[in-house]
């Protein structure tokens, strides 16, 4: 979908507002503002840009970095004292509402075997992804679900949920994603904490994976109709093998090579309102070309390593590292490796962006459709 006209893309065009300031019009202003009240044309052009102007700036967050920071809180809080213990992404560009990129937020979450972190439920709508570790599991509205590594899982809006690590695992550190600054910016955003702190498992573990699992097939107990996906889990596995089986029946797209999107396999939509997640694959040695959209994204590297171009600039990624894309921003993929494969996951605002009819997208035509780059 090409839908953007850009040609008159100055400053100072016909149409744009282009008052000068003089003593009387200050004045004016000035009055105007005694009464909570402004001149449209002082701030038009700042409130209708040409084209989406992002606060967010690219950025990539190294795991090897931020691991031991991750891993010495720890140390310094309890789950039980700190809610949540998790260090969050902060954007340079969005600290005023602590969100990763646009109205997401991100954080690593980090718990030691035999840690519970009690149940809530709130408005945002979450979902993790698992870095590393064994034995963790989250509960959603009494259905357990076993966590590995690169496994997702969602934790919907307005569902209790809490999270652990069986005292036999790991330590587990995973990736939070949340629509927080979104539902915030909306002032919806609910909050409660379980009345008796822990919820009971009310199902068979893995339940929802065994009903709601299976290829073309639904479960006879009756439709599903709430706004998020009945599989609160996908995991890694069956992810990685679809991508494999696609690859072979798809030449991919030039953008995104071999992307395949999790769905609430009850409508084939996203898998929650407000945020949707993809998985995709870089053959060995592809490179995509650049495109930009509107919706603001946030990648984790699931396997593999390689580099992305994002609004001119290289940041080369490997395993576990978490880059963001802001919206509108031109972003291409490579992966380094002639002989391996790379999958990168990515959840985003897509859902929001396609509901309101804001979904935008362009492919870069210059210079073979590559970004020059300008910085590392
Ligand atoms: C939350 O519920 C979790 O459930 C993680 O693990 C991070 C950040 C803000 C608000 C709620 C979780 C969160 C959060």
């Amino acid at each position: 979908m090409n839908t953007t006209v850009r040609e008159n893309h100055r400053e100072d065009v016909a149409g744009r507002a282009n008052v000068e300031d003089t003593p009387e019009l200050l004045a004016y202003y000035a009055e105007l503002e005694r009464h909570e009240t402004g001149a449209l044309w002082t701030v038009a052009n700042k409130i209708e840009p040409w084209e989406p102007v992002s606060s967010s700036v690219p950025v990539l967050w190294r795991y090897e970095v931020l691991r031991p920071h991750v891993l010495r809180s720890v140390e310094l809080v309890t789950p039980e004292k700190a809610g949540r213990r998790v260090i969050y992404l902060n954007n340079p560009g969005r600290r005023d509402v602590s969100a990763a990129v646009g109205w997401l937020y991100s954080g690593l979450q980090v718990m030691h075997p035999g840690e519970v972190a009690s149940a809530h439920r709130h408005s945002a709508s979450a979902l993790r992804f698992i870095m590393e570790g064994a034995g963790a599991y989250t509960i959603v509205d009494g259905h357990k679900m076993t966590l590995g590594a690169n496994d997702f899982v969602l934790t919907p809006n307005g569902t209790w949920h809490e999270h652990g690590v069986e005292a036999s695992g790991t330590p587990c550190i995973w990736q939070d994603g949340l629509d927080i600054p979104l539902v915030n910016a909306l002032e919806a955003n609910f909050y409660a904490v379980h009345p008796k702190l822990q919820q009971e498992v009310g199902y068979p573990v893995d339940d929802m994976r065994e009903a709601w699992g299976n290829p073309g097939l639904h479960p006879s107990n009756g439709p599903w109709s709430k706004g998020y996906s009945p599989l609160f889990k996908y995991e890694w596995g069956p992810t990685y093998e679809a991508l494999g089986r696609y690859a072979r029946a798809t030449e991919g797209s030039p953008f995104d090579g071999v992307l395949m999107t999790y769905v609430n396999p009850a409508t084939g939509g996203p898998v929650m309102q407000t945020i949707g997640a993809s998985m995709q694959m870089l053959r060995p040695g592809e490179r995509t070309k650049a495109h930009r959209h509107t919706g603001s994204f946030v990648y984790q590297v699931a396997k593999g390593r390689g580099h992305s171009v994002i609004a001119g600039r290289r940041f080369d990624w490997q395993e576990r590292d978490i880059f963001c894309v802001p919206s509108w921003a031109w972003h291409e993929h490579a992966n380094a490796s002639a002989s391996n494969d790379a999958c990168l996951f990515t959840f985003n605002d897509l859902p929001v962006m396609q509901a309101l009819g804001l979904y935008r997208e362009e492919g870069y035509r210059d210079n073979d459709g590559h970004q020059r780059i300008e910085g590392t």
